[in-house]
């Protein structure tokens, strides 16, 4: 095989429910308290990856987590049965399904040491979130075991919040080639909080061994977090040479497009006006929450997006003139994913981007069709249909959640290395 990017997305869990956790993403809070479909949500996710594998795209997944998180409420004193409802709902929040939460990623040609390098999110600023890394960090320890290709560390410490390659973005003219790595970071202070702390993207840059001559640090823009974005994957996105944002993303863009295009001079930024689509708009929408992937045999670049761009009719207009046009992003791919979406996750939320080579990862968490077909089985027999908010602590509900989850890993066989 060879080096590429490979899309792991997050399995949807059994536990995905609406309850309002995150201050600063419009859609949490505005479905707070609305009953969710699991079972629907995790089949969307499904569909997404079918989709992306016939594009030709190599995909891989992470597993749910289990929920509700007795280790987590055990060292806050307490239990499910117990536990304040705020603290409840944190422990069955199905939140890892947002992959690009998951980590930081540099690929093996940016790195000191020629290794893969990730790094686990902390996720602190969300308590909800706060207590995914082990989980995620012992995930990561046995898909990417060969120590010979990758290197997988330990959370940056608190209080200097991570939230992974949600505010990573990384540019070069082919995946397998030296790239820029830039890490955006928001200032604290505002209405909302600013989850990416420049310390910790500072660290991160730093424990990956990157050159600092091709990495960037660069603020967000106030207005942007304030309008809804509360990672920079709401309003920007790259792939390859093809940098997609908004035009208000960031706090400096003059600056940061000029240094940007000093290190890599075939870098196309293609910039959506505020004039053209707002930063409302682009937010409800989730425009830039796409996945900007390369199509294999010089097919360009496609957007797959989020159907509520479709439904936008700023955002649509504005895509579709693009995609007429001569620029390098030739094809729109809308996919359902209207229950992640209704708590501010859209197609690149779900998933995690690695560029390596796939004969180096334990195929335990790559997937074909057919593999697919047998995690939906599964889903389709074990996922709840629905859950309102106020169920979360019912013990037939929690007894079906953790059935499902032991199905699923056991079907994966991943059951001998992950435990409860
Ligand atoms: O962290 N929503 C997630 C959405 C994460 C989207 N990820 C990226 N942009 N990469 C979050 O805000 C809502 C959970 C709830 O309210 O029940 C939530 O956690």
């Amino acid at each position: 095989m060879s080096v590429r990017e490979i899309n792991f997305d997050g399995i949807i869990g059994p536990s995905h429910n609406y309850a309002g956790l995150s201050l600063g993403n419009l859609a949490s809070a505005r479905n707070a308290g609305a009953a969710s479909y699991p079972r629907a949500a995790a089949l969307q996710g499904l569909e997404k990856m079918r989709g992306n594998i016939r594009l030709g795209l190599t995909q891989g997944v992470f597993l749910p987590q289990w929920r509700p998180d007795v280790t987590w409420l055990s060292k806050l004193g307490t239990d499910v049965g117990n536990a304040d409802p705020h603290i409840r709902a944190a422990a069955m929040s199905a939140s890892s399904m947002w992959a690009a939460n998951a980590a930081t990623v540099s690929p093996a040609s940016d790195t000191a040491d020629g290794r893969t390098h990730l790094t686990v999110a902390n996720l602190v600023t969300m308590p909800h979130r706060s207590h995914e890394w082990p989980q995620t960090l012992a995930q990561l320890r046995i898909a990417f075991s060969d120590e010979r290709a990758f290197a997988v560390h330990d959370p940056i410490p608190a209080p200097f919040g991570d939230e992974g390659a949600a505010n990573h973005m990384r540019l070069t003219q082919n995946h397998g080639e030296q790239g820029v790595e830039i890490f955006v970071y928001g200032r604290s202070g505002g209405a909302f909080p600013a989850r990416q702390h420049v310390e910790a993207s500072k660290a991160i840059a730093r424990i990956h061994g990157l050159d600092p001559a091709r990495t960037l640090f660069v603020e967000q823009s106030v207005e942007a977090i304030a309008a809804g974005a509360f990672h920079n994957d709401v309003v920007a996105v790259a792939n390859e040479h093809v940098l997609f944002t908004h035009e208000l993303a960031f706090a400096d863009k003059a600056a940061f497009y000029s240094a940007l295009r000093a290190i890599l001079p075939c870098v196309e930024i293609v910039e959506v006006p505020a004039s053209a689509v707002s930063l409302t708009d682009a937010i409800k929408s989730y425009l830039f929450n796409a996945q900007l992937v390369t199509l294999p045999d010089g097919g360009g670049m496609a957007l797959v997006l989020p159907t509520e761009a479709q439904q936008t009719p700023a955002v649509w207009a504005w895509l579709e003139q693009m995609v007429a046009g001569n620029g390098p992003i030739r094809r729109l791919a809308p996919v359902d994913v209207r229950q992640s979406m209704a708590n501010g996750g859209g197609p690149a939320c779900l998933r995690l981007r690695v560029v390596a080579d796939p004969a180096d990862i334990d195929p335990r968490f790559l997937v074909d069709e057919e593999r697919l077909d047998g995690i939906a089985r599964i889903v389709s027999d074990f996922w709840p249909e629905t859950i309102a908010p106020e169920d979360l602590g019912d013990t037939r509900l929690i007894a079906r959640i953790e059935q499902a989850w032991l199905t699923l890993v056991d079907h994966l066989q991943l059951s001998g290395d992950l435990s409860p």
